[in-house]
């Protein structure tokens, strides 16, 4: 799985694969050959970050499992490198929205992970 080699395929409509073909600049957080982690533009916390796979996929419907597999086994080591970055970081909100009606606004698969501060989290 982590040998996973992606023939990426890029929407020239699509922000986030402009972001990964750095056509528009982004805050790389972590990037290897599946999946890019870099900062949220609205900085939901300080720290929120959004992890993308390194194709376009539009959302969870889209997926095939071995893409699957291969996304969502990075999302905990970049959870805990984010946490890592910053010692008030308590706890963090994972995100996925899908689809209009569930809050999705840009249709490249994400994922938000939204660290919690216990002393100054105005987020809800
Ligand atoms: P969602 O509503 O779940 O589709 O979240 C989309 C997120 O993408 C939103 O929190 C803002 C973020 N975003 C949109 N455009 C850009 C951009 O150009 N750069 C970065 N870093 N983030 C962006």
């Amino acid at each position: 799985m982590d040998k996973m080699t992606l023939d990426p395929h890029y929407d020239d409509d699509c922000i986030f694969c402009k972001i990964l073909k750095g056509d528009i600049p982004s805050y790389t957080v972590y990037e290897d050959n599946v999946v890019k982690a870099f900062l949220d533009i609205s900085q939901g916390t300080p720290g929120h970050t959004l992890v993308i796979p390194k194709t376009h996929v539009a959302d969870i419907f889209a997926y095939d499992t071995d893409l699957a597999a291969a996304v969502f086994s990075r999302i905990p080591k970049i959870a805990r490198a984010v946490k890592a970055a910053n010692p008030d970081i308590t706890g963090m909100n994972i995100v996925n929205n899908n689809g209009e009606v569930a809050y999705q606004s840009v249709f490249h698969s994400h994922f938000h992970l939204v660290p919690r501060y216990t002393d100054h989290d105005d987020f809800k």
